[in-house]
């Protein structure tokens, strides 16, 4: 299999496979993968199992399985499992000869295909074809189409149902199943270990082309299948639709009910109808989310996988977390980390304001998670989880690593240390609220959290009698490797950006809305002399400034004294190739190498550092970093960019976009443990990278602003931004921009374009 050649014979909306490679198995179950941010269900093939890393997460879903300490989505049972027997021989892609296999992700209507034709040694054969996915018009729903035509004559038998056992990573999460099959219909019905959430999975099908000649329904301990029989002679065809619904009591009340409604109901408007609806649903979502490349096929592609799995890994029917490898495995837990502000939440806050106000709403309803997470820590206010599923409460255990060389586990203090998280929901608040002039969520929700942020900073700082200044201590930056530090500059730039947030919306709503000040004022149990602690903090908090002479600012207290050393040199000294480089005794602790280097971190986010600094910053820690983070490539775009390193930052929107399809440098196994899935952050980045990158795209208090340089290896990009309540049609090319405001639009918007200035008024449009 070659997805790179692939990619270039397709209409720029597909990812197709002609070859299937066993070693890619895990890879293309993911990069294959269909979802609606309910669901993901993972591109593997109808007749797989568990050993195959079939997948379908359910999001909503925590639960720790039996004897585990680790709380993670459910994988559910399969309900699209089916196996097809020619003469007993199950037709599969791991035995007999395969001609004509296509497997193709259809990201423009989110359709997952395939094509084969199989043949057993004993010349038994079959044509089969099917389509299926996960619809985007009723979240619990999944179809398929499923067809094979005889390719000569004999006994044909499928089997098709519901299929119970399935790969957890962390064990059982299943304490019971209940199969059945009723009015046609199977289901099976599981309690969870630890939470009893009910989850149903129901389906039901009904045969388009040809009817079985017998028919019989199995019911296991863990599944239900329907054994079907055909007599066919060659040139045959059998085709059948199925329905299934997923449902769960997390979400409604009667989980079986509600599905077997569902897939009664989907089979009465049947395939075709569902299909429609669906295409669609995805249609409107394309209008406003696609960006389109000029003179880059490859990238194009590249782009749209990317905007693609961002998308299909996003609650979008409830204020819930995205996970940082989505929907498309239980790795990480299914939980939202500071990625879902910093690299997922952008494309939202500028094309979908409802998406983007889901998820800065979900951190207002995981608060108490996060002041208990405080407390129990000693400090107050809001301490996010590092790890965040449903509850806000924190998921992420204390010993995460092992010490390959010792069997020992390592204690990280990624949950208690890395306190970025909290100013990154603040970063996560303030773009949307700039980006959407949503004033009453700030109001309702926004200034709770600002507020709460800012008490826990309060009570994390220390103050340096000494040098007159605050200081943070004992701290993890986004640079894993390493812990317990002081002042990391993005953690202390932060910390000063959230101070200085909570401060605007207490100012604004004292101006504004007193009364509703003082009930936030009360809720979370401070008076107005907070305002003058986070003032006080915000002014006198030490943050690392550029050294005067080399312009590079130092990541922490001390780290230029560490060796430098390059991440090619120092990996040279690794004992086993699978050592974990960080704290406490990881190669890296006592060197200059870094995971994902933290000031290029915060040059990408904030504005205001001068080109030299930019420059000399990037140059410094770009030959340092090892990137041993998927967020790392990304970022390092966004600031090449920034730099005017324009070659690099090509070369690192090249490595971020292909980290998943082309699988060049990320394991999906290691030392047993499975660490596939869709590297979410990265499908964000890819967004960040073009537009705010390449296009120079920024959020200004009186309007946006474009300083583009668009990519030699391009022609030009075209795409939509919904920003200040304005709908803009944009397109950039070498030697021109272009940008209409959209006739329904009811305001005008200044546009900057390198300094030049026009109001633009809706239904105009302007070239620079
Ligand atoms: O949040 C990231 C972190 O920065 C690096 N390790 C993986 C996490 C989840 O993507």
């Amino acid at each position: 299999m070659n997805l790179e050649n692939n990619l270039r014979t397709t209409t720029q909306w597909e990812i197709i496979e002609n070859t299937f490679d066993p070693d890619q198995l895990v890879t293309t179950g993911s990069n294959f993968m269909i979802g609606n941010g309910y669901m993901g269900y993972r591109g593997t093939f109808e007749e797989w199992e568990a050993k195959d890393y079939v997948a379908c997460i359910v999001t909503d879903t925590w639960d720790k399985a039996e004897g585990s300490q680790w709380s993670e989505l459910c994988n559910v049972p399969n309900g699209l499992f089916t196996q097809l027997f020619v003469n007993d021989k199950l037709v599969t892609v791991f035995d007999g000869e395969i001609t004509d296999y296509y497997r193709a992700l259809d990201l423009r209507n989110g359709l997952n295909q395939r094509k084969m034709r199989w043949r057993s040694s004993e010349e038994d054969g079959v044509q089969l074809e099917v389509e299926k996915f996960a619809s985007k018009t009723n979240h619990h729903v999944l179809a398929m189409r499923y067809s094979f035509t005889a390719l000569q004559d004999g006994t044909y038998r499928l089997n098709t149902g519901i299929d119970g056992k399935v790969w957890s990573i962390k064990g059982e999460h299943f304490k019971s199943y209940t199969p059945f099959e009723e009015d046609s219909l199977l289901g099976l019905s599981l309690k969870t270990y630890e939470q009893d959430t009910e989850i149903a999975v129901v389906e039901g099908i009904a045969f388009l082309e040809n009817t079985p000649e017998k028919s019989e329904i199995t019911i296991t301990d863990k599944g239900c299948f329907r054994e079907l029989e055909f007599t066919l002679k060659k040139g045959e065809t059998v085709t059948f639709q199925k329905v299934v619904s997923i449902t769960h009591s997390n979400e409604v009340q009667h989980p079986i009910k509600l599905a077997k409604e569902e897939v009664s109901q989907g089979l009465q408007y049947g395939y075709d109808t569902l299909k429609k609806e669906h295409q669609q649903s995805w249609d409107s979502f394309w209008d406003r989310s696609d960006i389109q490349i000029q003179g880059n096929p490859e990238a194009q592609v590249l782009t749209r996988f990317n905007i693609y799995q961002a998308f299909i890994a996003t609650p979008t029917h409830a204020n819930l977390p995205i996970g940082a490898r989505g929907l498309s495995c239980q790795v990480y837990q299914g939980a939202a980390f500071w990625d879902q502000e910093t690299y997922n939440l952008p494309m939202y806050c500028y094309t979908h304001p409802e998406i983007a106000k889901n998820l800065v709403t979900y951190r207002f309803d995981t608060l108490p998670g996060a002041k208990r997470k405080a407390q129990n820590l000693g400090y107050y206010g809001a301490f996010y989880a590092w790890t965040s599923g449903k509850t806000g409460d924190e998921l992420f255990p204390d010993y995460f690593f092992t010490d390959v060389l010792t069997g020992r586990k390592i204690r990280n203090h990624f949950n208690c240390w890395q306190i970025h998280i909290s100013p990154d929901v603040v970063y996560g608040i303030w773009l949307y609220y700039e980006a959407s002039l949503d004033w009453d969520f700030i109001l309702k929700h926004g200034a709770e959290v600002l507020f709460e942020v800012a008490q826990f900073l309060v009570s994390r700082v220390h103050f340096k009698k000494d040098k007159d200044r605050f200081e943070l201590i004992r701290l993890l930056g986004p640079d894993e490797y390493h812990e317990n530090v002081d002042n990391d500059a993005y953690t202390n730039y932060l910390t000063k950006y959230a101070l200085e947030k909570a401060i605007w919306a207490f100012d604004t709503m004292k101006e504004k809305e007193p009364n509703r000040l003082q009930e936030i004022l009360n809720t979370v149990g401070i008076e107005e002399q907070a305002r003058n602690d986070w003032s006080e903090i915000a002014e006198l908090i030490y943050l690392p400034k550029p050294d005067p002479k080399t312009r590079v600012i130092e990541q922490f207290d001390g780290y230029f004294t560490l060796e430098d050393i390059r991440p090619d040199a120092l990996r040279k000294r690794l004992i086993d190739p699978g050592e974990y480089w960080g704290w406490p005794n990881g190669i890296a602790v006592n060197t200059q190498v870094l995971k994902q280097a933290d000031v290029i971190q915060l040059l990408a986010l904030f504005d205001g550092f001068s080109d030299e600094v930019l420059t000399a910053n990037y140059e410094y820690y770009e030959p340092r970093t090892e990137h041993g983070s998927s967020l790392s490539p990304s970022v390092h775009a966004l600031v090449a960019c920034k730099a005017n390193h324009h070659e690099e930052a090509y070369r690192y929107f090249m490595e971020a976009s292909t980290i998943d399809l082309y699988n060049a440098s990320k394991k999906v196994m290691s030392g047993g443990s499975f660490l596939g899935g869709i590297h979410t952050a990265a499908a964000g980045g890819v967004w960040r990278i073009i537009i705010e990158g390449f296009a120079g795209f920024k959020v200004k208090t009186d309007g946006i602003a474009f300083d583009p340089a668009i990519p030699d290896a391009w022609e030009g990009i075209s795409f939509k931004l919904f920003v200040k309540q304005c709908l803009l049609e944009i397109s950039v090319y070498k030697d021109s921009f272009h940008v209409k405001s959209d006739r329904s639009n009811t305001d005008s918007i200044t546009i900057d374009f390198r300094g030049q200035q026009v109001s633009l008024v809706p239904g105009a449009a302007v070239d620079f």
